[in-house]
């Protein structure tokens, strides 16, 4: 017994000591940066000739780090691990960290081109007087399929994809409110209910959806469909314009029974250790023609106007991924719906998941 206990003790001393060395490496690592900025952003959700542009104009280096969802991005911030200087959650997710004391108040007047985004999308419910975030991109959650091997108009809603002749055809973003939330949509309910009882129905739904799921991916889900792999995807709009520019038998759609509008946003999170360059880096990406050059580059819909004059028309005007007003009141943003529910969801999703294997 006494040996079993001392094994037990050496093997706990061991794992503290390796964790607390990768906690100093990982400090030391981002000790030196006056200089830098920690980047935190979705996958493909950004121009990298820009970051160079920036790091030429600025002599302030960034390190760039991605993540596929807003559920990865709480948890690390919070964890505290990595110092980041910049975050770009979703607006759900901007209440949630203010909420949890996560966030530093901006300096607005270190970020003089906010005056180019659409009024708009400033002063919004999730953080009046833009105290803490900047609008970055916004967008649709919706279905991407290809129209040619399907037909025109073969899909309007999301009670279409349960169709059993699209066995084994679709692809779902792996995010857990999305795909949650379009279950619940699917049943006529909110994409931010609470009730127990709905969300149970939500996930036999989803379970019935599985003979049709292929597979449930990250940011590879455009190359996926881009490449014939797939004629159906469940994704966010800019990912349905650029699968759409890469293959022309797509065609995007937002589902008749409604969907989620999302807003992602950029914040400084109290890990930073370059606040005057993080605020550097969020105004430089609002200057109106970096703002276009990017907005080209992802295919999201921009929130900065002055950016409308250097892009195309037929980008700022295509109604599936600039939905208008009249569109957008039938559509609901993901409320914060606080830890423990949040939780509830990223279970029932996780359930879900593991259901398919
Ligand atoms: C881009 C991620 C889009 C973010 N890959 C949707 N909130």
């Amino acid at each position: 017994m006494q040996g079993i206990l001392r094994l037990y003790a050496f093997v706990l001393i061991a794992v503290l000591l390796l964790w607390s060395t990768a906690g100093a490496i990982e400090k030391q690592a981002y000790q030196t940066t006056s200089d830098a900025i920690i980047v935190y952003n979705w996958g493909d959700y950004i121009d990298p000739g820009l970051i160079s542009k920036f790091e030429e104009e600025t002599g302030i280096r960034v390190i760039y780090q991605t993540f596929d969802s807003n559920e990865a991005m709480l948890a690390k911030i919070a964890q505290g691990g990595t110092p980041f200087d910049v975050a770009v959650p979703s607006e759900y997710a901007v209440s949630r960290m203010i909420a949890e004391d996560l966030l530093i108040p901006l300096d607005l007047k270190a970020i003089p081109n906010l005056k180019n985004i659409d009024q708009r999308f400033l002063n919004q419910s999730f953080d009046p007087h833009n105290r803490y975030s900047i609008p970055y991109f916004w967008g649709t959650v919706g279905i991407v399929y290809n129209a040619h091997v399907l037909g025109e108009g073969a899909i309007k809603s999301w009670n279409d994809l349960w169709d059993p002749t699209y066995r084994n055809s679709i692809l779902l973003v792996d995010g857990a409110r999305e795909i949650i939330g379009m279950a619940l949509n699917s049943l006529g309910y909110s994409l931010n209910d609470t009730d127990e009882a709905h969300l149970l129905a939500a996930k036999a739904k989803l379970d019935e959806l599985t003979p049709n799921v292929r597979a449930i991916v990250g940011d590879e889900i455009k190359f996926l469909l881009e490449t014939d792999e797939a004629t159906i995807g469940v994704v966010w709009s800019g990912d349905a314009a650029e699968i759409m520019s890469e293959n022309e038998a797509f065609d995007y759609v937002i589902p008749e029974e409604g969907t989620n509008l999302w807003f992602d946003n950029f914040v400084i999170p109290k890990t930073a250790r370059n606040i005057p360059g993080a605020h550097a880096f969020i105004n430089f990406m609002l200057d109106a023609e970096n703002a276009a050059i990017n907005t080209e580059y992802v295919g999201y819909a921009t929130p900065n106007l002055a950016a409308h004059a250097y892009l195309p028309e037929d980008v700022r005007d295509d109604p599936r991924f600039y939905p208008d007003a009249s569109v957008q009141e039938k559509l609901e943003v993901y409320r914060d719906l606080g830890k423990v529910m949040l939780g509830r969801y990223n279970e029932l999703f996780l359930e879900f998941k593991m259901h398919r294997k």
